[in-house]
């Protein structure tokens, strides 16, 4: 039996969510096409028949220009020498700037074997993958170099046997039925937050979080799921944007929460927004603390 953590580290947008999810076959962290989608390490378990695997997604890592940005690189730096295996995700798809030297220059100490991710292969030539692998082999950085598509799912299966080979001789490290350290309602706050993400443009997925005020389990397999949550934005004129005309907004955002809710908890489920303005709460540690950051 082999065991071990797992961190999936990388700039924002590469992929470590959508990889992470298809890791362990359930979506436990949410996903957008706009950078720092992610603010906590999310810790994910998955079991094969001969080891176990923690995974950790992490936020991306970017210049922190506020507080609640200095925390989640730092959840994410802290990772690295805390794991038996480091996964670097880079977006195959882009060329590689300044801030992905920056993430590279990070792992070149690093005791335990780094692995380079090299993820959205599905929208690249074949004909590119080649040259790129050959190219980061050089550097002498990795243990291994594996193509993967997060989307599709191409080669993941690889990327799990490259990391099983690799890891240490050892017990489980959790019980075989837990799946994650996200509380319920810290997965629910999410699910709401990623419609947020989805739905509003602009300023307010950086400028917005969402707190949960109640979270009521169901009493009777037959009852509702209760959920209650507040969406913080930082200014007054960004209120009417995430609330719509009529409420349209806030409506749109609702249902699509209720629906993703009730697939993930199996249950019916009663979602009620409320939005506030509170200013500078990025920089806020009482604000950050609550969202579990
Ligand atoms: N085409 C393609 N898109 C991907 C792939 N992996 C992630 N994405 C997209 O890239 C964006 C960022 O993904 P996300 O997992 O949130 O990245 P993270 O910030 O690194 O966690 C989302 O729009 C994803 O749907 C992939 O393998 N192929
Ligand atoms: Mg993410």
């Amino acid at each position: 039996m082999k065991s071990g953590f797992v961190s999936l580290i990388g700039r924002p947008n590469a992929g470590k969510s959508t990889l992470l999810n298809r890791l362990v076959g359930t979506k436990l962290a949410i996903v957008s096409d706009k950078p720092q989608t992610t603010r906590n390490r999310i810790l994910a378990v998955r079991n094969y028949p001969d080891a176990q695997v923690v995974f950790l997604d992490t936020p991306g890592i970017h210049r922190p220009l506020h507080r609640m940005n200095v925390r989640m690189v730092e959840a994410a730096i802290d990772t690295i020498r805390e794991v038996d295996i480091l996964g670097v995700v880079v977006d195959a798809s882009e060329a590689g700037g300044r801030g992905q030297q920056f993430v590279l220059d990070l792992v070149r100490n690093v005791a335990a074997p780094v692995f380079l991710i090299l993820n959205k292969v599905d929208l690249i030539r074949r004909s590119r993958l080649l040259p790129m692998i050959d190219e980061h082999g050089k550097s002498g950085l990795f243990a291994e170099i594996v193509p993967v598509s997060a989307a599709t799912g191409e080669n993941v299966d690889r990327l799990e046997r490259a990391i099983i080979d690799r890891l240490p001789e050892g017990e489980p490290l959790y019980p075989t039925d837990y799946l994650t350290d996200q509380p319920e309602r810290l997965l629910a706050a999410e699910i709401v937050r990623e419609k947020v993400l989805q739905f509003t443009r602009d300023e307010i997925p950086f400028s917005s979080a969402v707190l949960v005020d109640r979270f009521e389990e169901p009493e009777t397999t037959s009852s509702l799921l209760k959920l209650y949550c507040t969406i913080l934005v930082e200014r007054e004129s960004q209120k009417p944007i995430v609330i719509g005309r009529r409420g349209e907004m806030i409506k749109r955002i609702g249902t699509a929460a209720r629906e993703d809710l009730e697939r993930f908890f199996g249950t019916r489920v009663f979602v009620d927004l409320r939005v506030a303005v509170k200013s500078e709460w990025r920089e806020d540690e009482r604000v950050l603390t609550d969202l579990g950051m």
